[in-house]
C-alpha cells in the first residue's frame, strides 16, 4: 500500500528512468536500435526493476500514465541521439506495452500525438507486445495494432514461442518482428535439440511471413554462433550489454552504431 501511494507521486516527482539495451545485427555486430526498459528511482529503496512496481501500476491503472511517459521519454531520447550523435541516424527504439495500453481504444491516437510532438519518424518506433495482451480476433487490441501499423509504427511480438497459441497469434496480429523468447536461447548448448529446432522453425516462419527475427537473452558466444547458423539476423543480451543509462548508451552509439 505504501508502494502504491508512492508510485502515485513518482511521475510528478520525476522518479522514473529509462535504461536502454542495444539490439545488434549478428553479422556486422553493429547496433541497430535499443529496447527501452523502465526503472523507478525510489526515494529510499534505490533503483527498482519493473517486477517491483509494474503489477501495482497495472492494477491501479497508473500504467496508462506511466506508459505515456515511457513512450514520450523514449522518443525524445531517440530524437536527441538522432540529431546529435554520429551513427544514430538510423536507430530505432523499442518500447514495451502493457495490456491496458493495448486494450485502450484511445491508444493509437495517443501514439500519433506523441510522434507528432516529438517529430519522431513512426518507423523508428517499435512497439513490443506479448500474446497474452491480444487474446481474440474481435478484440480492440487487433484493431489497435492495425491502426498503429497504419501510422507507420513497427510491431514486435515479444517473448515469442512461450504463449499457448503462438501460431494463431502470428496469424491474427500483423507484426513486423518476432522476438524469440530467451528461454529458447538459454537452452542452446544445454544439449537441447528441441530448442534449436524451435528457433529454426521460427526463422522459417519469419522468412515466409517477411518478419524480422530477434534472438533475446544472448549470453554466450556459442549461443550467437548457433543463432547465426540458424539464420537469426538480430539479437540482444548480456553478451553485448545489459540495459544501460542514457549517457552510457550515447557512448555506445558513438562506438558501435
Ligand atoms: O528490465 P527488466 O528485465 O527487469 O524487465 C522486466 C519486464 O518488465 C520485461 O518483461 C519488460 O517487458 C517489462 N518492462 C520493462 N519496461 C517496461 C515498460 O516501460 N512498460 C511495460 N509495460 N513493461 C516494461
Ligand atoms: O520481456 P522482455 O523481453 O521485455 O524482457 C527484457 C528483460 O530481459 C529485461 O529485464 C532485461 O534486463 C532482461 N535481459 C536482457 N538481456 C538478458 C540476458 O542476456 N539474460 C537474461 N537472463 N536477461 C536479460
Ligand atoms: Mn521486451
Ligand atoms: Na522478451
Amino acid at each position: 500500500l505504501e508502494t502504491e501511494s508512492q508510485l502515485g507521486g513518482a511521475l510528478e516527482r520525476d522518479e522514473l528512468r529509462l535504461v536502454y539495451q542495444p539490439i545488434v545485427d549478428v553479422h556486422t555486430e553493429r547496433t541497430i536500435g535499443f529496447e527501452a526498459l523502465v526503472r523507478w528511482q525510489h526515494p529510499s529503496r534505490g533503483l527498482l526493476a519493473p517486477a517491483e512496481f509494474m503489477s501495482i501500476a497495472e492494477e491501479t491503472g497508473m500504467i496508462l500514465a506511466i506508459g505515456e511517459w515511457v513512450l514520450r521519454e523514449a522518443l525524445m531520447q531517440l530524437q536527441l541521439w538522432r540529431m546529435d550523435v554520429p551513427g544514430a541516424r538510423d536507430l530505432f527504439v523499442a518500447v514495451n506495452l502493457s495490456a491496458r495500453q493495448v486494450q485502450d481504444p484511445e491508444f493509437p491516437a495517443a501514439v500519433a500525438r506523441t510522434l507528432a510532438q516529438t517529430r519522431a519518424e513512426p518507423a523508428a518506433l517499435h512497439l513490443e507486445l506479448t500474446e497474452s495482451m491480444v487474446m481474440s480476433r474481435s478484440d480492440v487490441a487487433v484493431q489497435n495494432v492495425t491502426a498503429l501499423r497504419e501510422l507507420g509504427v513497427r510491431v514486435s511480438l515479444d517473448d515469442f514461442g512461450t504463449g499457448y497459441s503462438s501460431l494463431s497469434y502470428l496469424h491474427q496480429i500483423p507484426a513486423h518482428t518476432v522476438k524469440i523468447d530467451r528461454s529458447f536461447v538459454a537452452a542452446i548448448g544445454e544439449d537441447n535439440a528441441s530448442a534449436t529446432s524451435i528457433i529454426g522453425a521460427i526463422v522459417g516462419l519469419g522468412r515466409a511471413l517477411e518478419l524480422d527475427v530477434v534472438g533475446e537473452g544472448v549470453e554466450t558466444p556459442q549461443q550467437v554462433e548457433e543463432l547465426r547458423r540458424l539464420g537469426v539476423r538480430y539479437a540482444q543480451g548480456y553478451l553485448w550489454s545489459p540495459p544501460i543509462a542514457p549517457a552510457a548508451a550515447q557512448e555506445w552509439i558513438r562506438e558501435k552504431a
